[in-house]
């Protein structure tokens, strides 16, 4: 809980936000990607490294003393300055994002909130501002799970939630492990438990991020605080049938892996979208069908569910009921089907008085903003099991997201940064 002083920030500070540099910024993100619609720069790739190259040369050349923990996390320090310095605690207050993309995502996922550290910085340093606490501006590792499973490794790693021993475990679809795709890019896989943060360095941390969803766009509010972020329990099922002769293999002597997929796909579509299931959000996003001719039935296929909630028990009770129900309807089909869970993060509420400060920094600015959830799963998420964390949105335009058509105007971006240096500088004042 805080208490203190809370500062407003000055109108200066506030009117140092440069929308050019924003642009310039996302601009040169986006050109870090693979050929191809939209932004392709997985997790633990050399694009991601050279993203966080980028940003750590930006704030070496602002002054900042930068550090790249074993997980990847790029962290750049901006030691206290003012009169205040030396007084009460000094423990420091953080804000950033990831830099990693799904494949053929859009350019502002994560992006937005590493750009936004990356002015903040840039105003404190300009403008001289004083600051009682140590101010981190961190690039986190590996936040999409697109490529592993699991999500927000490198923040993981900071919170001490995933360790050494879990990253030989994590496979991409070529079956490179985590641990060898971070070996393939100069980090120590073998020393991330050294990585691990340590609570009582921190007073609190805020992430900004886009929305991902439709909730502040539709109600044409440019601010979002999040209360909840949801949860993700990830499923990886197999399905094997047997693969025969399109033409000489008649309906009832076959055992299509295809088909049997198919009505778990629908099912779990089904599920989420019955009334007793509300607010449950299931997505099969990758289906891989072998041997993949025109002409031989299916024999095998292997695809992914990704079942997200608020609710804890309703997240869990959803994937149980889906790996029950699939394997029923693999055996009306003669189907041998199997459910792995390859991932499963917990909905995490955020402390209310880290909230607070953003409203009241919101409020400060005279911008209206309302409290939701998050159906995106954050860096956020795993920060806040070690620091009292919080989560502003900007809005994504039309709710897209992971895909090239994702954009928030840069308009809506530096109200985000202004609302996000403003809840900093309250939060520096409070202790
Ligand atoms: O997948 C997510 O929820 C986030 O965008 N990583
Ligand atoms: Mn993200
Ligand atoms: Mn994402």
């Amino acid at each position: 809980m805080s208490t203190g002083t809370a500062q407003p920030a000055t109108a200066d500070l506030l009117d140092g936000v440069d929308l050019g540099r924003i642009d310039a910024h996302l601009a040169g993100f986006a050109a870090l990607t693979e050929p191809g619609p939209g932004c392709t720069r997985l997790a633990y790739s050399p694009l991601e490294r050279q993203a966080h190259a980028v940003f750590a040369a930006h704030m070496t050349a602002l002054g900042l003393t930068v550090t790249t923990d074993h997980a990847g996390n790029t962290v750049a320090e901006l030691p206290p300055t003012g009169p205040n310095t030396g007084s009460g605690d000094a423990r420091a207050l953080g804000t950033g994002s990831h830099l990693d993309t799904v494949p053929q995502g859009g350019g502002f996922d994560g992006i937005v909130g590493v750009v936004a550290a990356m002015e903040v910085a840039e105003i404190v340093v300009r403008q001289e501002a004083a600051h009682r606490r140590p101010w981190r501006f961190v690039a986190f590792a590996a936040e999409e799970g697109a490529r592993f499973g699991q999500a927000c490794n490198g923040s993981r790693m900071a919170a001490g939630l995933t360790g050494a021993a879990d990253l030989a475990g994590l496979t991409d679809r070529d079956g490179v492990t985590v641990a060898d795709a971070m070996a393939a890019v100069g980090l120590r896989p073998d020393l991330v438990d050294a990585s691990r943060w340590r609570p009582e360095e921190w007073f609190a941390f805020v992430e900004l991020h886009i929305e991902q969803g439709e909730v502040l766009r539709s109600q044409g509010v440019d601010l979002g605080v999040v209360d909840v972020i949801s949860g993700s329990t990830r499923l990886r099922v197999r399905a094997e049938g047997r693969a025969t002769h399109s033409g000489g293999t008649p309906m009832h002597l076959r055992r299509d892996a295809l088909v049997a997929a198919a009505e778990c796909v629908v099912l779990g579509d089904r599920l989420a979208r019955d009334p007793r299931h509300h607010g449950v959000r299931v997505t099969v996003g990758r289906l891989r069908v072998e041997p993949g001719s025109i002409t031989t039935v299916p024999g095998s296929v292997e695809f992914f569910v990704d079942v997200r909630d608020v609710d804890s028990v309703r997240q869990r009770d959803t994937a149980r009921t889906l790996a029950a129900e699939f394997a029923a309807l693999a055996r009306d089909h003669g189907v041998a089907l199997t459910t792995e869970v390859i991932a499963d993060t917990s909905p995490v509420i955020l402390p209310g008085w880290v909230a607070d400060h953003i409203r009241h920094a919101c409020a400060s600015l005279g911008l209206p903003y309302r409290v939701l959830p998050s159906g995106a799963s954050h860096d956020a998420q795993q920060i806040a099991h070690v620091i009292p964390t919080g989560l502003l949105f900007v809005p994504s335009d039309d709710g897209l997201s992971h895909v090239p058509a994702e954009f928030t105007p840069t308009s809506q971006i530096a109200s985000g940064v202004r609302t996000l240096l403003a809840a900093l500088h309250r939060l520096d004042g409070t202790s």
